[in-house]
């Protein structure tokens, strides 16, 4: 096992598209056990592989603050989803900042286990909206392109005066 070290906004690894799982080999079991070291370490509630800048559809959840075995999602689909709500959202690729987003109360998700083999699942509440938050990391989104309008032109502003700062 290693601890991975997680890429921080704006690296542009955050933004690209990751693949979908084809082989459930050792290198796949390797990048999980991975994946939930970190998280362990982090004080995180999920990690995603692209935040590591491993380009696979791999990610893992645990809210249980490291009492439990951490959930692990390849290949994720969500099947469907309901009831709007607003949600107080971090992030650990972009350190500093909280925001609300607009996130699915419930969903049902499609995915398959470390083994290969697929489930499904209805998550509801906060782990509902850990796995949104993950899988737009799959995408190369991340919660701040979500926040309303206003919060998103603070967070860019800060953003770019602190890169500014750093390059003086
Ligand atoms: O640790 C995290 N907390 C969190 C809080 C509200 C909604 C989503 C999250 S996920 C985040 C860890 C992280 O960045 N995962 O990608
Ligand atoms: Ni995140």
């Amino acid at each position: 096992m290693a601890l991975l070290s997680i890429l921080e906004y704006p690296d542009p690894r955050l933004r690209l598209l990751a693949q979908p799982v084809e082989a459930f080999d050792v290198s796949l079991w390797r990048l999980v056990d991975d994946l939930c070291e970190t998280l362990g370490v982090s004080k995180g509630i999920g990690l995603a592989a692209p935040q590591t800048g491993d380009r696979r559809q791999v990610l893992v959840i645990d809210l249980s603050g490291g009492e439990a075995e951490p959930e692990v999602y390849i290949n994720p689909e969500i099947l469907a989803s309901t009831l709007p709500c607003l949600v107080e959202e971090s992030c650990l690729s972009v350190p500093g900042v909280v925001g609300n987003v607009v996130r699915s109360s419930q969903v049902r998700v499609r995915a398959y286990s470390r083994e290969g083999k697929a489930f499904e699942r209805d998550l509801e509440g906060m782990p509902a909206v850990c796995l949104q938050h993950e899988m737009d990391h799959l995408v190369g989104k991340l919660f701040v392109d979500r926040l309303s309008l206003m919060r998103r032109l603070q967070f860019r502003f800060g953003a770019s005066a602190r890169a500014r700062a750093k390059a003086a």
